[in-house]
């Protein structure tokens, strides 16, 4: 049985993937952690605050509990890092070269999410392939591209079972997520059933890479479960699902709720996602580990507001 750690499992990825390992793996062989003293917390979950930033904290955690496997999500996302990037650089890389040395040392296996933010405007924005040119032109996407080099890095120098995705925009409801370029997709569905109306910080033809995260989750355990034979990319795999437009979004929530509107005032994050690509060439992950996605746009909506209804979140 494993014994797993989640850094930075208080954020929106976290808050999903603690509950699919822990219905896989049992719940007091997944420790959560974060910066955060833990608001909740009961019976048999455990939870241990740690900085990534600071190396002893970590292994002694790794050691106490005597983890094998490491899911590394802390992390400063896109838009935070462009306000933060001293900051960012400091977790999303520090952080990184801490839990690959510990890796090292007590022979862990470790999932890094990568992005769609690795890429930059000379990418090709249709159909990305998976080797292309990454020039980002933002903080995170700039530790996001070291990252990988780290990663293949210590895979190919010690021989460290690390494994990573480019996830794009993730939507979910059981957490927001937070300082993102692709939050807005997350917020206009709260937005939606609460204020009838959302004002949007990207244009409406503004298309990305977008995946329902019950898409993400089974990308993640699936390459975490993967043979290490089948992993031939120890950078980070292209993984895709769909890609829309905020107005093509707008007008699929509008097909339940058809009083919502939504208004448009693009600010600083509308320069991040120009720089993005818009649909990811993902044919490596699927040939390699078998990645498929489920959730189109029309499942993803309906799914998304039949949810946040159930639970009021
Ligand atoms: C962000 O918007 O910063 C993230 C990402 C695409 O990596 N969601």
């Amino acid at each position: 049985m494993h014994k797993i750690l989640v850094t930075g499992s208080g954020g929106q990825l976290g808050s999903d993937l603690v509950v699919a390992l822990r219905r896989l793996y049992g719940v007091s062989n997944v420790i959560e952690s974060g910066r955060r003293v833990p608001l909740k917390g009961s019976g048999s979950s455990i939870y241990e605050t740690l900085d990534v930033t600071q190396r002893p904290s970590l292994d002694a955690i790794v050691e106490r509990h005597q983890i094998d496997t490491v899911y590394h999500l802390a992390g400063v996302l896109s838009a935070k890092g462009e306000q933060q990037p001293d900051r960012c650089w400091d977790v999303n890389i520090n952080g990184l070269r801490h839990v690959l040395e510990a890796a090292k040392t007590f022979k862990l296996q470790v999932f890094f999410p990568s992005s769609i933010a690795v890429f930059g405007p000379h990418t090709p924005k249709l159909d990305t392939p998976q080797i292309t040119i990454e020039d980002p032109s933002t903080m995170y996407g700039i530790t996001k591209v070291t990252g990988e080099l780290l990663c293949h890095y210590y895979a190919q120098r010690f021989g460290v079972d690390v494994r990573s995705l480019r996830l794009p925009g993730i939507i979910s409801y059981r957490a927001l997520p937070g300082g993102g370029t692709t939050d807005f997709a997350v917020e206009i569905f709260h937005a939606a059933l609460k204020a009838k109306t959302y004002t949007c910080f990207v244009r409406p033809e503004t298309r990305l890479p977008m995946m329902y995260m019950p898409d993400a989750i089974r990308a993640i355990l699936g390459i975490m479960q993967a043979d290490p034979s089948a992993i031939t990319i120890r950078t980070s795999y292209n993984l895709a699902a769909v890609s829309f437009s905020a107005a093509e979004l707008v007008a699929e929530i509008q097909t339940h709720l058809p009083q919502f509107t939504c208004h448009y005032a693009p600010d600083f994050r509308q320069a991040i996602a120009d720089s993005w690509p818009s649909v990811i060439d993902d044919a490596k992950a699927r040939a390699d580990w078998g990645w498929q996605h489920q959730y189109d746009l029309a499942a993803i909506v309906e799914d998304m507001l039949e949810a946040l209804k159930t639970t009021g979140v």
